[in-house]
C-alpha cells in the first residue's frame, strides 16, 4: 500500500486541473500578448481563471493578483520590495515577522537584515500560537511591515490574522501574510482580514507545481519584481504561464468547493488518526486541535529521531515528513519545536502528518498499525529510552 501523508509540502495534482490545462501545451500555445488568433484563444481561460482566484480569495477586482512561480518568489518579493520602497530610501527601518515563518521570508528577513533594516522576530508561545498582542508591542512609527503567516506548515498553527489585520490597519502598517498553507483549509478573506499582501500557491492544493501568487491590495504598491514587456500590470513582465494559470484557477474553485469537505470530514478523520496515535505511550502534540488547519498533526514519539520513525514509515511505503521538505534534509530538531522550548530530545522526535481531501480511512489504520510496530521497534533500540514490554516505560 502506498499512503502519501505529506500534503502540506505538496499535494497531488486533481485530476480535472490536469484536464483543463492540457489543451494549452500542443493545441493552444499561443503567447497572450501576440496579435492573432492563437493569442485570442488563451484570453477567455485566462480570465475565467483570474477571476476563480480573485473569488477564491476574496479579492475586490481592482486589487492587483500577479502571478508567480512559487510561493517562495511572492514572499521574496513582498519584503525585497518593502526594502527597495522604505528602508532604502530612508522613510522607515523596520519590519516585523513571526520566528516560525517558512525560509522564504526568514532567509529574506535576514538579507534585508544585512542591509541595514531592523528586524523584530516575534515567538511563538509553548503552544506554538502567537499572540496578536505582541504585534502592537513591536510597532513603531518606522515599522514598514508586518508579516505572519496565515498558518503555520509545520503544526498547522493558525495564527490570528484577523486581529493582527485591526492592529496594522489601526497603525497604518501594510500587512502580509503568506496563507499557503489556508487556502483550501481555512477560509480565507482578504478584506474581512484587512490583509495588504498576501502569498499562496498552487502546488498546496491540488493545483500544478511552478505556480504562486501574491494580492496586492490597491494602493499598496510594490516595486516591480521583472521589468521588461510589462505583463501583470507591470509588476511581473514575462510570458504568462498559461497553462499553470489556469490550472491554478480550476485548483481554487475546486478549494473553495471542497472547503466544507476538509472542515468537516478531513478534520474527523484527522481527529481519530491523532487520538488513536496518542494512546500510544509517552507521545506529544504540541497546538490545541481548534487551533490547527484540519489536515495537519505534528507529534513527538519520545525516545525515536524523526529521521528513524520516515524511515520505517517509507519502508512501509508512507510518505510522512519531519517538518518542511525545504530544511529536513540536514538532520537539524524541527524549528518550531525548538522555537517553542522543546526540549533537545523532543524537538527532533517530532513528525508531521499532513492528510488531504484525497486521504481515505483505509490509508490511515494502515499508517496506524504501521507507526505502532515502528515505535516498538525504535524504542526497542533506543539509546535515550528506556523501553519495558510490559508497559512499564520509564522516561529517559
Ligand atoms: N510558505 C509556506 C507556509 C510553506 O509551507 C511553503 C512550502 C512555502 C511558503 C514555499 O512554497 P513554494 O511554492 O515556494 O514551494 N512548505 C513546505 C513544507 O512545509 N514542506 O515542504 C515545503
Amino acid at each position: 500500500m502506498k499512503v502519501y501523508l505529506d500534503n502540506n509540502a505538496t499535494t497531488i495534482v486533481d485530476p480535472q486541473v490536469k484536464e483543463v490545462m492540457d489543451p494549452f501545451f500542443v493545441e493552444k500555445y499561443g503567447n497572450p500578448n501576440s496579435l492573432h488568433a492563437y493569442a485570442g484563444e488563451t484570453h477567455l481561460p485566462l480570465k475565467s481563471a483570474m477571476e476563480k482566484i480573485y473569488a477564491g480569495i476574496h479579492a475586490p477586482k481592482e486589487d492587483s493578483v500577479v502571478i508567480t512561480s512559487c510561493a517562495t518568489e511572492s514572499n521574496n518579493w513582498v519584503l525585497k520590495s518593502i526594502y527597495f520602497e522604505y528602508i532604502l530610501t530612508g522613510r522607515k527601518n523596520h519590519i516585523i515577522v513571526s520566528e516560525v515563518e517558512h525560509p522564504s521570508i526568514i532567509a529574506t528577513a535576514k538579507f534585508i537584515e544585512s542591509m541595514g533594516c531592523r528586524v523584530t522576530y516575534l515567538p511563538i508561545n509553548s503552544e506554538g500560537l502567537i499572540e496578536a498582542q505582541s504585534v502592537r508591542d513591536n510597532i513603531t512609527p518606522k515599522t514598514a511591515l508586518v508579516s505572519v503567516m496565515w498558518a503555520n506548515n509545520e503544526t498547522g498553527a493558525i495564527f490570528p490574522v484577523e486581529e493582527i489585520g485591526e492592529i496594522c490597519k489601526e497603525y497604518n502598517v501594510p500587512f502580509h501574510t503568506d496563507a499557503v498553507q489556508a487556502i483550501g483549509k481555512l477560509p480565507v478573506d482578504v478584506e474581512r482580514f484587512n490583509v495588504d499582501y498576501l502569498t499562496f500557491s498552487a502546488h498546496k492544493f491540488h493545483g500544478p507545481k511552478g505556480v504562486g501568487a501574491l494580492y496586492i491590495k490597491k494602493g499598496r504598491e510594490l516595486t516591480p519584481l521583472l521589468h521588461g514587456g510589462a505583463q501583470m500590470g507591470g509588476y511581473r513582465s514575462g510570458t504568462l504561464n498559461v497553462a499553470g494559470i489556469i490550472g491554478m484557477g480550476k485548483a481554487m474553485e475546486q478549494a473553495v468547493d471542497a472547503l466544507d469537505y476538509e472542515m468537516s470530514d478531513v478534520r474527523e478523520m484527522r481527529d481519530a488518526f491523532e487520538d488513536a496515535l496518542l494512546e500510544i505511550e509517552d507521545t506529544f502534540v504540541v497546538t490545541p486541535r481548534a487551533k490547527r488547519t484540519p489536515n495537519t498533526i505534528l507529534i513527538s514519539f519520545r525516545g525515536i529521531e524523526g529521521e528513524s520513525m520516515l524511515w520505517d514509515l517509507n519502508r512501509a511505503g508512507i510518505a510522512a515528513s519531519t517538518g518542511s521538505a525545504c530544511a529536513s534534509e540536514d538532520l537539524e530538531a524541527n524549528s518550531v519545536m525548538e522555537a517553542i522550548g522543546a526540549d533537545e530530545d523532543l524537538a527532533h522526535t517530532a513528525i508531521r502528518f499532513s492528510l488531504s481531501r484525497y486521504t481515505t480511512q483505509e490509508e490511515l489504520d494502515y499508517t496506524l498499525e504501521v507507526v505502532k510496530k515502528a515505535v516498538k521497534r525504535l524504542r526497542e533500540i533506543s539509546s535515550s529510552y528506556a523501553y519495558a514490554p510490559e508497559g512499564h516505560n520509564t522516561k529517559s
